[in-house]
């Protein structure tokens, strides 16, 4: 993959107190770097990037100024997999969700802090500036679509739901997939069309 495969959305100016990102993806066992899902910059973040979500292998979760290992998920097994991941600043808590099931509990997050808004959202890369700066070893190795986010943290009979059905019910309060702008470029990030097939590596 490389830095012209993408998909970009600006924030609202409203800072975030919880979030969950959703999305259906497939990694590839060919990442030997930074292999980013989804990124959040905002002006004047200290510390890169406000919100990053990237494997390399294991799914690593970032918030302002910290990293949290997730732990390898399997998700690079060709098959297509459902993924949440929430953040609750009063609690200081994340979960992960993979096929609609709990799969880790995360404290001591940023307790008390919130995500800045005003910022850029993109799904597949990284951001070393606000929406630019992308470096291909960054960028996401894999497949990545239906990518929804909401200012809240959703419900684990939701997410269940979400993970099981067809994808159209999944649409985030704060960004919908198809609030994103998606590069032509890309075969990375798929379109609102027909995503839920599971794909093979090639
Ligand atoms: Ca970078």
């Amino acid at each position: 993959m490389d830095t012209s495969e993408y998909a970009i959305s600006e924030a609202s100016s409203l800072a975030l107190e919880s979030i969950t990102a959703c999305f259906f993806m497939s990694g590839s066992e060919a990442q030997n770097e930074r292999s980013t899902l989804l990124s959040y910059a905002a002006a004047g973040t200290k510390h890169g990037n406000e919100f990053t979500l990237w494997m390399d292998p294991d799914m690593v979760l970032w918030i302002k100024s910290d990293s949290h290992r997730i732990g390898d998920l399997l998700l690079s097994d060709g098959q297509l997999h459902h993924v949440c991941v929430t953040w609750e600043s009063s609690s200081g808590t994340s979960t992960v969700y993979k096929d609609g099931a709990l799969v880790k509990t995360i404290g001591n997050v940023m307790t008390g802090e919130q995500i800045k808004g005003g910022g850029i959202w993109v799904i597949g890369q990284d951001q070393d500036s606000v929406g630019a700066g992308f470096q291909a070893k960054d960028s996401f190795k894999g497949y990545v679509t239906q990518v929804n986010i909401w200012d809240r943290v959703i419900g684990s009979n939701e997410i269940k739901c979400f993970a099981k059905d067809s994808g159209s019910i999944m649409q985030g309060n704060y960004k919908a997939y198809s609030d994103f702008s998606v590069s032509s470029a890309t075969q990375l990030i798929k379109s609102l069309c027909c995503p839920l097939a599971p794909i093979s590596e090639p």
